[in-house]
């Protein structure tokens, strides 16, 4: 007699399951791109522009072609008469893949050697003589706009400035009217600055064109293996059916590896052109120097305010310095991502945003690093915007963003910018957090503190984010539309394998992938491999960034779970003899209504798909399910840290910090903290260290890590996890909702605001981040702000 199965004890949803994938990484059995080596392989390096900003008078290669073991120099000239010195943007602009008029970056591509070791490569690199004639050279958006200032993109016809786009979203009328009613205007300037996803594993591909199949196999480091298929369809003109992108083991992504690079199109055109495998492995400079970056952004904005606390209405203008080519990776809708999903927790009845886009003499980028399209830079001037207007109003810090806060029975909401909210319970996750901190008595303490010289500081942040894009009407990249699709196989024992167009790059998907199903079908997870990344096999998608692998590759497996559920009864009741509306399902089983004892597991219905299905049934137990997503799912977060700042130094330490997120339905409860514990780190990084500046003729500082401070165990502080909310998406079919980015989109601002409260008093209201020991330590002897990036530290 068969039985339900324990959810929990096959692995379903809820298990804490430990990481499958982990087995082979802490083995040291990872394949990584730099891992694999294919017959007869040679080693691609490239020639990158010392220059920011120069016109390219000659290129002289002769004696890097001269060198033993070189078998090609790639130049832009090259490449221009093959029509691929320049390649399409995933938003609508032009990328050079190697220079031909003029370097537009420090660290752009000039030229590539393609030789038999890595090392003859970079000798023939150095070899290669380019003859630069040094132009002005721009670094942030009020250079790219004043008046006089050369202009950047003078290959683009019809491009007379440094303006990418002005786009603007919302109610200007009704802010307006708004701001004219107001009690009260609080207002705000910020500069988010550019840091970088700084992955483990730098970027790489290895080409491998087989003249006599005209197949092109291409392994890299992509976090969407499907569009880059597209992308390499379109560029090197090759049918779609002929190329295949594997995309093995990757190193952490973090946004650093959707964008298309000009070093993976070179590798191809070297590999189709020698016809041998041709590998490209980035080192970390050019990765922290050439690669998808993140912000690089100037707020500034106003609240209209009722004495009483009520919000009336935003305003925000935003300045996105994007360097030198228009790459992001982002909704072709929406010109500066969803940084209009800003101040959707609160009831607020108007708002406007502005935003300009600029180009630079830096690397091109802007919404990488654990950021769903910017919304890390919309979260943080929200809520530094909300402790800016509460202080102006004298007001609590918490009972200011509770009171306007969207309430629990209020949802869908209708945000001020337009977007829909699914669903939350702010009030009781603020509650919880509050509670976590002690808040009244944290105040207390900090009074008392004080009285005695001691700055203590509280800092809150509270904000929801937009995860998962997309749905079809709204969401497209260059026109393809943003669904994702999962396949599963049930072989006849009753094991599976699932595949998806999502692709892993630490988050756990192996593990989680396979609770569904194990949820869905009562299959234990164990029983079930996850793979994803191989466009040969996998499904359609577009991919995993922006936390939408939950939200839609993640639907997309349980919908097709249910597909399989759906014939397997078909097959139970044929198997049981009675008609198909007598079957029951419980967790692995289906019965007779009528006769609980009888029943057949799912494996037993596996079998007979293959065995003993009934007279015209399809055999086997197979299914792909496409899945459109009706919305965006909504996590909310609570983010709480007391910090002491030393009035001596401006060092400043973390006491506590407490971290209340609802994502929904937790598949694995364990990955969901891990991701939430990643996130603060690089939330604290990004406020307290991290940060690439520029000098002003474009030398970027930070292209090593001795400059671009990645925190360690020793500097990071504890985290305090907290998951008793559960708000479960009601449009997702298990009800869960992205978490892979929260932590780091709303932490900076709740270590920031800590900071700033410690130095209340002092009329200090802005230190723009990262908050290094010597900008708080100036702000608050001098009791001024501080704004802007960092100035370079000089050490001559
Ligand atoms: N999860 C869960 N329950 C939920 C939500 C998620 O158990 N309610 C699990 C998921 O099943 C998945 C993980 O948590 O195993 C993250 O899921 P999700 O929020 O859907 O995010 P994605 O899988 O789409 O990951 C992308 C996100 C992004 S955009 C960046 S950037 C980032 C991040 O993930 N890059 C990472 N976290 C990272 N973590 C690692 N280790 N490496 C990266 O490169
Ligand atoms: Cu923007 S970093 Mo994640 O979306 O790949």
């Amino acid at each position: 007699m068969s039985q339900a199965v324990d959810e929990i004890k096959i692995g379903g949803i809820g298990a804490s399951r430990k990481r499958v994938e982990d087995n082979r990484f802490i083995r040291g059995k990872g394949n990584y791109t730099d891992d694999i080596v294919l017959p007869g392989m040679l080693h691609m390096e490239i020639l990158r522009s010392p220059l920011a900003h120069a016109r390219i008078k000659s290129i002289d290669a002769s004696k890097a072609w001269d060198i033993p073991g070189v078998h090609l120099v790639l130049t832009g000239e090259m490449m221009a008469t093959r029509n691929l010195a320049w390649m399409p943007t995933l938003s609508y602009d032009t990328q050079a893949v190697l220079a031909t008029d003029k370097v537009r970056f420090q660290g752009q591509e000039v030229a590539c050697v393609i030789a038999d070791d890595p090392y003859i490569a970079k000798d023939a690199c150095e070899a290669i003589v380019v003859d630069y004639e040094p132009l002005p050279v721009i670094v942030n958006p009020m250079q790219a706009v004043a008046a006089g200032a050369p202009v950047i993109r003078d290959d683009k016809e019809n491009q007379p400035d440094n303006v990418i786009y002005d786009w603007e979203v919302g109610d200007s009328a009704g802010t307006a009217h708004a701001f004219a009613a107001a009690d009260l205007v609080s207002k705000l300037e910020l500069h988010y600055p550019r840091s970088h996803p700084s992955p483990i594993e730098c970027c790489g591909s290895i080409a491998d064109f087989n003249r006599a199949t005209s197949k092109l196999t291409v392994y890299m480091t992509t976090q969407a293996p499907h569009i880059i298929r597209a992308a390499v369809a379109m560029v090197a003109e090759l049918p779609e059916h002929m190329i295949r992108i594997i995309s093995p083991d990757i190193g952490g992504g973090f946004g650093n590896k959707v964008p298309v690079y000009p070093g993976y199109v070179c590798s191809i055109l070297a590999s189709i052109l020698l016809e041998r495998p041709v590998k490209w492995i980035e080192d970390k400079s050019g990765n922290l120097i050439s690669t998808g970056f993140a912000r690089d952004v100037y707020l500034k904005g106003e609240m209209a305010l009722r004495r009483d606390g009520k919000i009336l209405a935003v305003r925000m203008h935003t300045d996105a310095d994007h360097g030198a080519f228009f790459s992001d990776a982002q909704p072709s809708k929406f010109k500066i991502g969803l940084m209009h999903s800003a101040f959707a927790a609160y009831d607020i009845p108007a708002a406007h945003l502005t935003a300009r886009g600029t180009y630079s003499n830096k690397a091109p980028g802007g919404v990488a690093y654990r950021c769903s399209f910017r919304v890390t830079e919309a979260m943080f001037f929200q809520e530094r915007m909300m402790q800016a207007a509460a202080d102006d109003l004298g007001m609590d810090q918490a009972e200011f963003r509770r009171m306007n806060f969207v309430p629990d029975d209020a949802f869908p909401h209708r945000t001020p910018f337009g977007f829909l909210t699914d669903s939350g319970q702010y009030a009781k996750c603020l509650d919880v957090g509050l509670k976590a901190i002690d808040y009244e008595n944290f105040r207390q303490q900090q009074e008392e503190a004080r009285s005695r010289g001691r700055l203590l500081g509280l800092g809150i942040s509270t904000m929801t984010e937009p995860l998962g894009a997309g749905n079809s009407r709204e969401y497209d990249i260059l026109g393809i539309k943003m669904f994702d699709s999962a396949e599963l196989k049930v072989h006849m024992t009753g094991k599976a394998i699932v595949r998806t167009g999502a692709r892993t790059q630490g988050q756990g998907h192996e593990t989680t992938w396979a609770q569904i199903v194990a949820h869905e079908l009562g299959i234990p997870a164990e029983d079930v491999v996850v793979e994803e990344g191989d466009t040969d096999t996998a499904p359609f998608g577009m991919g995993t960034y922006a936390s939408r692998s939950t939200p839609v590759a993640g639907a997309a497996v349980a919908m097709v779970a249910r597909k399989i559920r759906a014939k397997a009864r078909k097959l139970a009741a044929h198997l049981l003899e009675v008609s198909e509306e007598d079957i029951e399902w419980e967790l692995g089983r289906f019965y007779v209504r009528s006769a609980p004892d009888r029943g057949v597991t799912i494996q037993e219905c596996a079998i007979a798909a293959y065995a003993n299905m009934p007279d015209g049934m399809e055999p086997g137990l197979d299914a792909t399910a496409y899945y459109d997503p009706p919305n965006l799912t909504w996590p909310f977060a609570v983010y709480i840290v007391t910090v002491e700042v030393d009035p001596q130094t401006g060092v400043w330490d973390v006491l506590n910090m407490v971290a209340v997120d609802d994502c929904g339905v937790r598949i694995n409860p364990m990955i969901v903290e891990g991701q939430i514990m990643g996130g603060l780190t690089e939330a604290y990084a990004m406020s307290n260290m991290q940060f690439i500046t520029f000098d002003a003729d474009g030398n970027c500082v930070g292209a090593n890590y001795m400059d671009y401070l990645l925190p360690t165990a020793w500097e990071t502080p504890g985290f305090e996890l907290h998951s008793e909310v559960v708000t479960p998406c009601p449009h997702h079919p298990i009800g869960a909702k992205g978490i892979g980015e929260c932590a780091a989109v709303g932490g900076p601002a709740a270590f920031v605001n800590a900071v700033i409260d410690a130095l209340s008093g002092t009329g200090v209201r802005n230190i723009d981040m990262p908050l290094l020991p010597d900008r708080v330590w100036e702000a608050m002897t001098y009791r001024r702000d501080i704004s802007g990036a960092p100035p370079v530290r000089s050490d001559d």
